[in-house]
């Protein structure tokens, strides 16, 4: 029977964002998302970080882990290793996976593990009351930069790019059509994807709905997602372009798993017998 929106929803515990904040739209896309592609909730594992947008795991009747700050996609990559039947969502900020957490996508994309890790880029620590982030305007006027950001921003799609992620894509709260599109495509793709949200913070007005609507063209119809160096040059662009920039078939961990054990249970050793792992460990006492 197909499970209805409602049953991804905790049946207790209700978001506590404020009202208009970009993330309740996350929320919505990526459980519709869910519905379209009929995971059942005993078949789903969200784990975020800590920040506003770390709440996200609070909010699923399924299983899910809030972990420590920049630790979601280490959680995850654990959990996805030992249980490979589930499907895994990581969620966070900017913040959670820029600055503190930011070394580890690197390896999330070397290992291509099947995970969708969902960043909400508000350019600011939110839930900590206002500090700058990785993402935040130069000149911008934060808690800790009161005369205005004296650093450059990070470019989070260039650096997905030139960790080789196998499935990147720009969206925003403000096109919640695309959105959930774009995230029902990310948790089909076997292997690591992000899905970039740009969600303002009506709070810290570090990010507002405003700077987002003279900002979004779409990528162009003839676009090509398989072409990395075309890739890179609408990441540098002024104008945030939406969309998905770039997709890429590989191996997944679990595949390449699977494969080194199978040729080490299949191998035959000296005697032209097969050997089970115990058996070749055995060797070893
Ligand atoms: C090790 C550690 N350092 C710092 C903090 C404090 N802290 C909590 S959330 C946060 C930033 C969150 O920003 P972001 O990830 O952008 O999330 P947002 O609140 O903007 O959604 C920080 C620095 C912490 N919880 N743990
Ligand atoms: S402070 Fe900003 S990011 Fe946090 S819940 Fe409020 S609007 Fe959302
Ligand atoms: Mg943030």
């Amino acid at each position: 029977m197909k499970t209805q929106l409602q049953e991804y929803k905790h049946p207790k515990i209700k978001p506590v964002w404020c009202p208009g904040c970009g993330d309740y739209a996350v929320l919505n896309s990526v459980q519709k998302a869910l519905a379209s592609l009929e995971v059942k909730p005993y078949e789903l594992a969200v784990v975020s970080g800590i920040g506003c947008s770390g709440r996200f795991s609070h909010y699923f009747n399924s299983y899910s882990l809030h972990g420590t700050h920049g630790r979601a996609l280490p959680i995850a990559t654990g959990l996805k290793t030992a249980r490979e039947d589930l499907t895994v969502l990581v969620a966070g900020g900017d913040g959670d996976g820029l600055a503190i957490g930011g070394g580890h996508i690197a390896h999330a994309a070397r290992k291509n593990i099947d995970l969708t890790y969902i960043i909400m880029d508000n350019s600011i620590y939110a839930l900590t009351k206002g500090q700058s982030s990785p993402t935040s305007h130069p000149g911008a006027h934060t808690k800790t930069a009161p005369y205005g950001v004296y650093e450059d921003p990070l470019n989070p799609l260039a650096m997905f790019l030139s960790y080789d992620v196998s499935y990147i894509a720009r969206t925003t709260s403000l096109k919640i059509k695309e959105m959930e599109k774009l995230l029902t495509d990310a948790i089909r793709h076997r292997g690591f994807s992000i899905v970039y949200v740009m969600s303002p913070c009506v709070t810290h007005k570090s990010l507002t709905y405003d700077d987002i609507k003279s900002h979004v063209p779409s990528l162009p119809d003839e676009y090509d997602p398989t072409d990395k160096f075309e890739a890179f040059k609408y990441a540098y662009k002024e104008e945030m372009y939406m969309g998905l920039f770039y997709k890429k078939e590989k191996p997944t961990l679990g595949q390449r798993l699977e494969s080194i054990q199978n040729e080490v249970t299949g191998m035959s050793y000296n005697k032209g017998h097969t050997m089970t792992t115990s058996q070749i460990m055995e060797e070893y006492r």
